[in-house]
């Protein structure tokens, strides 16, 4: 559905009609969205929060009504949980910094899982190295889901805080999040959650989970690259000091002494990308009027039929087979390189993502050199599986 909204799609790659599967990645953005930000460009371009001037005051009234589509479409409670950053990677890596700069002391244990992307790993990772904390890894089970019962073991008193990946974005698994906060908090445990496969696949309600933390992607929702965003709970928020420092994150600036400015600005130092923002905004108007749980439905359904046709090939393997899955498939062909195949797959138009997919232990694990990851969008239609499905039988053929 909706294909004809994204003119990228009518592209031809190779000679062939272009069947974009790979939307974990990054997903194209539709009509409306790249217009808006022309519009913005073209009839209100200007600084925020800085101008008296009514170009400044168009785009700051834009850039907070921005901020709380946010805060609606993830059901914060307040815009003022809100943070725009440069996309999860950039949201993990200021709460890591500024939560263990406020919470974690010599001995302390972060909690993270087997499958978790390197955004979600490394920034703990030089957590621990600076405060001497120590990462905790939840393992995962045969089948490829978290071990539940390693998880319990793994929270003590020396927990400050869980990050997880509500859906991984090598297995599509969609991970019992709600289940590990609420474990979590009965042991006065902090957890954030990593989105970003998420937010475009599943109705997230920040409330209902009642995380702490939450980091998505707008470039993974219809949105332009270089923005993301960092819900906290504003008590949380408050409590952290700000991760960098500059413009717009100030209150008064005096080299005896600077005060902070409050929330969410205090995290948003410099420029923001107030264009970006509106291009969000524009995404999340449009998903909503394409209607959450109509997508979630049909890409459930679609992610359903991408699983059972790549398993009725002879030889292929698939990854978390059988398990719930959102948007997100990977396999691979017995005795072939994923890099191969996927090269194949390119020339016949067919894109999907190949490699360790920026998570290396997980793809350690399976024992493999990388995968090849099918993932898709609401634009994307049977027609497109099939065509993989064709593709990578004569990928195949090919090879053997
Ligand atoms: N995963 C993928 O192809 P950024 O790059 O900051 O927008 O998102 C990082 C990130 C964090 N967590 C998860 C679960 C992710 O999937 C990603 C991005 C892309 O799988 C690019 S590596």
């Amino acid at each position: 559905m909706y294909e004809q909204d994204f003119d990228i799609l009518r592209e031809q790659v190779h000679g062939h009609r272009l069947v974009y599967l790979d939307n974990a990645a990054t997903t194209q953005k539709p009509k409306v969205v790249l217009d808006a930000m022309t519009e913005a460009y073209t009839t209100w371009n200007a600084n925020i929060h800085r101008g008296v001037h009514h170009l400044s005051q168009v785009a700051t009234q834009h850039h907070e009504q921005a901020r709380q589509r946010v805060a609606d479409f993830i059901g914060a409670k307040s815009s003022k949980e809100i943070v725009f950053t440069k996309g999860t990677t950039d949201s993990i890596n200021m709460l890591a910094f500024s939560l263990g700069e406020a919470m974690v002391k010599e001995g302390d244990e972060i909690v993270v899982s087997y499958m978790e992307h390197h955004s979600n790993i490394v920034p703990w990772q030089m957590l621990c190295d600076r405060k001497k904390a120590v990462l905790k890894v939840i393992p995962l089970r045969e089948d490829l889901t978290l071990d539940m019962e390693a998880y319990k073991a793994l929270l003590t008193d020396k927990t400050r805080l869980v990050s997880v990946a509500h859906v991984s974005n090598v297995l599509g698994v969609i991970n019992p999040v709600k289940e590990m906060i609420a474990l979590a908090h009965a042991r006065g445990i902090l957890v954030a959650v990593d989105a970003a496969q998420s937010v475009p696949h599943l109705r997230v309600d920040v409330q209902d989970l009642d995380c702490d933390f939450l980091s998505f992607s707008a470039h993974k929702i219809y949105g332009p690259t270089g923005l993301g965003v960092l819900y906290g709970k504003e008590e949380w928020l408050d409590q952290l000091p700000p991760a960098e420092g500059g413009g717009e994150m100030i209150e008064h600036v005096s080299f005896d002494k600077t005060t902070y400015n409050t929330l969410p600005y205090k995290f948003e130092a410099g420029t923001p990308d107030f264009i970006g923002s509106f291009g969000l905004q524009k995404a999340l108007d449009y998903v909503e009027m394409a209607g959450r749980d109509k997508i979630e439905k049909y890409e459930a359904e679609l992610t359903v039929y991408l699983e059972n046709q790549l398993a009725s090939i002879p030889n292929v393997i698939i990854y978390a087979a059988g398990q719930r899955k959102a948007g997100v498939v990977s396999f691979n062909v017995e005795h072939l390189h994923p890099f191969d195949v996927g090269t194949l797959l390119d020339q016949q138009g067919v894109a999907v993502r190949t490699g360790h997919h920026c998570a290396e232990p997980l793809i350690d694990k399976l024992q493999v050199p990388g995968t090849l990851r099918a993932s898709v969008a609401m634009y994307n239609t049977k027609e497109d599986i099939d065509a993989l499905v064709a593709a990578l039988k004569k990928a195949i053929m090919m090879l053997s």
